[in-house]
């Protein structure tokens, strides 16, 4: 793993973003842990987090023009992460754009529903918190394609790495396949197990690698 992959996870426990017990999951499904990206609420966890997505970007090599980020948390992720791009990436990154929509069209002032960059014959990288079913994600692209921008790939903070309800592949995968991108995450559920995996009671471990085995997407 990258130190801005342990560094990330640290961040997620230490401000208990990532917690461990029972949820349900907007799929509806049972989950034995959770993360809450909202919980990265300070000038210092964002700044931080901001560098995990930031490296994992320039990890990845992908080019593109503008960073956007679907209302409402992609907004402050691509805000902070766009200004770290800037601050750590070199003068490759110093002129990347931001955008975000807004969920209600204004029909005043500048109008729309885009703000910031726009996204018109423009190569777009989408962040994101979590992927588990895909669904924001879809969201994010008819967006887009509304505006005649093009995705070149998203990036999202944690990769769930659990097949969706309606198929043996992961919303990573699917959206990958799908529209022929890359999907790239800061994290994955492998990386969870792996790094934290003595830092977990045994029952929370048991718990979440019996998860890992029932949700496991086809490779
Ligand atoms: P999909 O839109 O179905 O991919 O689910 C992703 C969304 O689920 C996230 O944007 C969150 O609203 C929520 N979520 C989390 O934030 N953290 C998790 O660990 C799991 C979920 C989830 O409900 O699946």
């Amino acid at each position: 793993m990258q130190s801005y992959q342990t560094k990330f996870l640290d961040l997620a426990l230490e401000s208990k973003a990532l917690k461990f017990g029972s949820f349900t999951l907007k799929s509806g499904r049972q989950s034995p842990y959770f993360f809450n990206l909202g919980l990265l609420n300070t000038g210092s966890l964002l700044s931080t987090l901001a560098t995990s997505y930031a490296q994992a970007i320039i990890a990845s090599g992908i080019e593109f023009d503008i960073l956007f980020g679907p209302a409402y948390k992609g907004i402050p992720l691509t805000a902070i992460t766009v200004a770290k791009l800037a601050e750590i990436g070199g003068e490759k990154y110093q002129n990347v754009g931001y955008s975000f929509n807004r969920k209600e069209a204004k029909d005043h002032g500048e109008g729309g529903s885009i703000v910031g960059c726009e996204l018109a014959n423009k190569k777009i990288l989408i962040i994101d918190d979590v992927m588990t079913a895909g669904t924001a994600i879809n969201e994010a692209f008819e967006i887009i394609g509304k505006d005649k921008g093009e995705v070149v790939g998203t990036i999202i903070a944690l990769d769930r790495q659990e097949k969706t309800k309606d198929s043996e592949f992961s919303a990573t995968q699917v959206v990958a396949q799908r529209y022929g991108i890359p999907v790239i995450s800061i994290v994955s559920l492998n990386d969870i197990i792996s790094y934290l995996g003595d830092k977990l009671s045994a029952d929370e471990k048991a718990a979440i690698v019996q998860y890992r085995k029932d949700y496991a997407p086809a490779q």
